[in-house]
């Protein structure tokens, strides 16, 4: 008989801020793989992380004692660890596994960089938040979430795929709230603009126990990004992770 998963064969080095270990953190509850949860404070990065990810950046996630780095890749190293065919993030059918990949190249990946470069608007800083978007920055970001709404209308969602929880929703939600929170600087608002079943999209990922555990309190968050004028606050100063994440019963310090 094989041995029960025991939380230690997995780590995850996380930052509860970071979108790119948000998508993780979403894809290890989903799949409901047992993990140890260590909190890295990028501010003050502890000198031993370097022996985990040279570089330095989270997410990273231990599994059997070997490291795996970069947030897709780690997904979907969790997509292939799940136990049952309910618990995988990837289509049983062929068809729809081409279908999100697809996907994953343009309309998801498209839409978070379209999405960072609106929110600089005129600043050109990478993460920041300013005013005097461009039309061409509007228009770039547009034609990502029209490529998402397309997804939703042809599959009747709740899901980017249909009825299954797929990566391609993983991927991208931690972006989109993250836009949708900051709409007072860009004037955006994601939810008017993909129309169609969006509101029914994002509401069928926020009811999901996974989704809300790991957004951080849209409230706090707003509060940070106006006073950092950036959507990378990567302190737990400004606030803790248990204010951050109200919803979390099992944060460790
Ligand atoms: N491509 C990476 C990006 C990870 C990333 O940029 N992480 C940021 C936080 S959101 C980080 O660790 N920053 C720390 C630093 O730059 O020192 C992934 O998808 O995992």
């Amino acid at each position: 008989m094989a041995a029960a998963p025991n939380k230690l064969d997995t780590v995850f080095f996380t930052h509860t801020l970071c979108p790119y270990a948000e998508r993780v953190w979403i894809a290890l509850l989903e799949t409901g793989t047992q993990h140890l949860l260590v909190h890295i404070d990028l501010s003050r990065k502890p000198g031993w992380y370097r022996s985990v990810n040279p570089r330095g950046l989270v997410p990273a996630l231990q599994h059997d004692g070997r490291v795996q780095l970069e947030s897709a890749d780690i997904c979907r190293q969790l997509d292939s660890l799940a136990s049952e065919p309910d618990l995988r993030l990837s289509p049983p059918e062929p068809a729809l596994q081409r279908e999100m990949e697809e996907l994953l190249r343009g309309p998801c990946s498209g839409v978070v960089a379209a999405g960072l470069d609106l929110m600089a608007g005129s600043t050109g800083r990478h993460w920041g938040i300013g005013s005097g978007q461009t039309a061409a920055q509007r228009e770039g970001f547009e034609a990502h979430l029209r490529g998402l709404s397309a997804s939703l209308q042809r599959h009747g969602g709740p899901f980017l795929l249909g009825t299954h929880l797929t990566l391609a929703d993983v991927m991208v939600y931690p972006f989109l709230y993250r836009f949708s929170v900051a709409k007072k600087f860009s004037g955006y608002d994601i939810g008017a603009v993909l129309g169609g079943r969006t509101g029914e999209w994002l509401a069928a990922l926020e009811a999901r126990p996974a989704f809300r555990t790991t957004s951080a309190d849209s409230r706090l968050l707003l509060e940070a990004f106006t006073a950092h004028q950036s959507l990378d606050f990567f302190d737990y100063e400004t606030y803790t992770c248990f204010q951050l994440h109200p919803h979390n019963q099992h944060m460790l310090t």
